[in-house]
């Protein structure tokens, strides 16, 4: 070990002299200790959170990176960026950059970083439209975070929705457009928070960015702790880095009206009123308690009152083909207010994506034409565990076992395909593969949705409690299932509604109870008819069902957890068609701390990322592989067989030559295209004697330019 690895670790894991956890483990706090945040692991970056703004992603550091291999500087995420860019170019290949780590450790940070430099190092002088498309890019993150982030326990600026991102480029390698899919928004956030956590941050940088004169036209006070929908969890305010300024000059930067701008903020505003809404019974009547509330709520979704309190208080039925009305009782008006608000939001939401990406999609048919290959961002949201998990965290839970078997069905089969490719044997390197847990939830008939779906398509009176038992019966054997039931001494499950899935990341007890509703996801026809004839048509439009004739409905509309299942399988086939790209984050601690380093925390995630095994792989292989014309123009200076050129018939030739003559054969094999170099030690050697070699070339250069030579 040099005097250097000694201070810092080594830069890629494969480096190491012994790949053991304790070894792994030392090297990745010795180099976040010393303010290294990035370590390869071959072509993998491994980030660890730093929690402090860090000097290290200013213009000086894109330029460095800028068209540079890997190995050339030390890791950084613009190394992988650039890499991602570089095979799209060289390569004419589809690339994405699958980022990936528990809630809080760092993704969505990463995803900004690796926008940022690939708007820097794309072509600066070109047309207008270009400077368009990188600027409204990265403008496109605040918008989003606006409304789709929240504040957790796990992350003061949780995602709460998962995003992939295609960013087009042009014949010329230039960006020429963008398009963002989104995933399952968490809407249950918007009529419930847990302690200690908030609702999106959009409605406090709305209480308490608006001018009085606008706050005062929503009928809205400033305080948080007035509005049903913001004052369970928390009230506090962050140090918000997106603030109400800051979002109305994104919203302007991809040219929302502000006719736009005004029916996003008031259906805002909408939603907050909603929430305190109250019902009363009155001689066996429901009624809406207080008229006021629903007057503001009325007039700020552009509804008549009349209507309002109808769909509110009542539903329409259609039973063979007569109509009738049915008054609700007071849990049934305050689950639709709860439904209608979350869908509303949910709604807006999706607006707002399409909206952005009607702004940065390829503006016109020539342009479109000419579009040509893109780099995919996977940002999602984090494994994670709360107090109380419910269908939300099953989901985001899920999300997550579905890259983390892409990860492993892609780094090992990548490496496999290129030793088969190239005509080098090699052997198999064991590690856990998760697919027996997304089965657990995916699969036909007998995985958890599928169970969920069946007893929400079942007619009659299921509750939850019976969905549990039915789960219970069909998974009894499963070693990645359990419940209370099937253990009644296991004190991690507390309540009798209690179930358990041992996610790779770890066991999370999932509470049974609302699965069958959320997973219904109900909303009563009557409230899509209202917001269909609202007088605003941005609202209007967004609930084009709304017209529908009740009598024809009749399909029952897709749950949410097969929605998710398929857009997750959807986003799985995008990501096997482009040549991928990881970034594994690690949280260092719970406490958002910038020092310390959470042996206990770091060493799980190390585990359950299965990066130990993804060192050995890339070890049992060979460090480093490279083109054999690239090889030797790297190091040819080292022979004086083939420096200054090589004479003889191939590159390959001139490789077996050079490390030949370096008496280095033994540690390398020959590929059909690429020589493959098994230590670590041979590339450093041979780097080493470069280095030593590069005063010598440079005073070649100079009297060769002199003609001394
Ligand atoms: P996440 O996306 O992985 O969680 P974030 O990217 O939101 O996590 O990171 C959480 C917080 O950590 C950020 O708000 C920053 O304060 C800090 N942070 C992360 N990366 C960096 C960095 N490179 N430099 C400085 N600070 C950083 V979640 O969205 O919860 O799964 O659903
Ligand atoms: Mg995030």
């Amino acid at each position: 070990m040099t005097m250097r690895e000694q201070e810092v670790g080594v830069f890629d894991f494969v480096l190491l002299d012994e790949i053991t956890l304790e070894k792994f483990m030392q090297n990745l706090q010795k180099r976040y200790q010393a303010g290294k945040i990035y370590t390869y692991i071959g072509e993998v970056a491994i980030s660890v959170n730093p929690y402090r703004v860090m000097n290290i992603y200013g213009n000086d550091y894109i330029n460095k990176y800028k068209n540079r291999e890997l190995f050339e500087n030390p890791p950084h995420i613009y190394a992988i960026a650039d890499a991602a860019y570089r095979d799209l170019r060289q390569q004419n290949k589809d690339t994405c950059i699958v980022i990936s780590g528990e809630s809080g450790s760092g993704k969505t940070e990463a995803s900004k970083i690796i926008m940022k430099y690939i708007a820097a190092v794309t072509n600066a002088h070109s047309q207008h439209d270009i400077e368009r498309v990188k600027n409204v890019l990265i403008q496109s993150n605040t918008i989003l975070e606006t409304f789709g982030n929240a504040k957790t326990n796990r992350n003061d600026n949780s995602s709460r929705f998962g995003k992939y991102m295609d960013i087009e480029f042009d014949f010329k390698h230039e960006p020429v457009g963008g398009i963002i899919t989104n995933f399952l928004l968490e809407k249950s956030r918007i009529v419930q928070q847990q302690e200690g956590e908030r609702n999106f941050h959009c409605f406090y940088q709305l209480l308490r960015g608006a001018s009085d004169a606008e706050l005062k036209q929503y009928g809205l006070t400033r305080d948080p702790s007035n509005y049903h929908f913001t004052n369970q969890g928390s009230t506090e305010t962050l140090s918000e880095r997106n603030d109400y300024k800051t979002t109305q000059q994104a919203f302007k930067a991809f040219g929302f009206s502000s006719e736009e701008i005004n029916t996003i903020w008031r259906t805002v505003a909408a939603i907050l009123q909603l929430g305190n809404i109250e019902f009363g019974v009155q001689d066996d009547e429901i009624v809406i308690k207080n008229q006021n509330q629903l007057k503001t709520v009325s007039k700020l979704l552009c509804v008549t009152e009349a209507e309002a309190s109808t769909a509110l208080t009542q539903r329409v039925i259609a039973a063979h083909g007569d109509i009738m009305k049915k008054q609700h009782d007071k849990s049934q008006a305050e689950f639709g207010r709860d439904a209608f608000a979350k869908a509303i939001y949910e709604r807006l939401f999706t607006w707002i994506v399409e909206r952005i990406n009607r702004a940065i999609e390829v503006p016109n048919k020539k342009l479109a034409k000419r579009f040509n290959r893109v780099i995919g961002v996977v940002d999602i949201y984090g494994f994670e565990i709360f107090e109380k998990n419910s269908l939300e965290q099953f989901c985001i839970n899920y999300c997550n076992e579905k890259l983390q078997q892409l990860f492993i069905e892609l780094v090992l089969k990548q490496e496999q395909e290129e030793y088969q490719r190239e005509g080098i044997a090699w052997t198999n390197v064991e590690y856990f593969n998760n697919q027996i847990i997304c089965d657990l939830v995916e699969a036909p008939h007998k995985g958890i949705i599928a169970i969920i779906d069946e007893a929400c398509m079942t007619v009659g009176k299921i509750n939850d409690e019976m969905l549990l038992e039915a789960m219970d019966k069909k998974l009894a054997h499963h070693k990645h299932y359990s419940s209370r039931q099937l253990k009644p001494m296991d004190k991690e499950l507390k309540h009798k509604q209690d179930f358990r899935i041992t996610h790779y990341a770890g066991d999370v007890a999932y509470s049974i109870i609302g699965f069958i509703e959320k997973n219904k996801d109900t909303l009563y026809q009557d409230f899509k008819r209202l917001l269909y004839h609202s007088n605003d048509k941005i609202i209007s439009s967004m609930w084009p069902e709304g017209a529908q004739d009740i009598t024809k409905i009749t399909k029952r509309p897709l749950t949410a957890g097969t929605i998710f299942m398929k857009s997750m399988s959807d986003l799985v086939q995008t990501l096997l068609s482009k040549e991928p790209f990881y970034i594994r984050c690690i949280k260092p601690n719970d406490s958002k701390s910038s020092v310390l380093f959470d042996e206990v925390r770091v060493e799980h995630q190390v585990r359950y990322l299965g990066l130990l095994e993804n060192v050995r792989v890339r070890r049992a292989g060979f460090v480093h592989r490279q083109r054999y014309d690239k090889f030797l123009l790297r190091y040819k200076m080292l022979s004086q067989y083939t420096w200054p050129n090589f004479k003889g018939p191939t590159d390959r030739d001139g490789v077996r030559v050079l490390l030949e003559e370096k008496r280095l054969l033994n540690d390398c094999k020959f590929g059909h295209t690429k020589i493959f170099i098994r230590s670590p030690r041979t590339l450093f050697q041979l780097e080493r004697e470069r280095n030593e070699m590069i005063p010598n070339i440079i005073i070649f250069l100079q009297k060769q330019v002199r003609g001394w030579i």
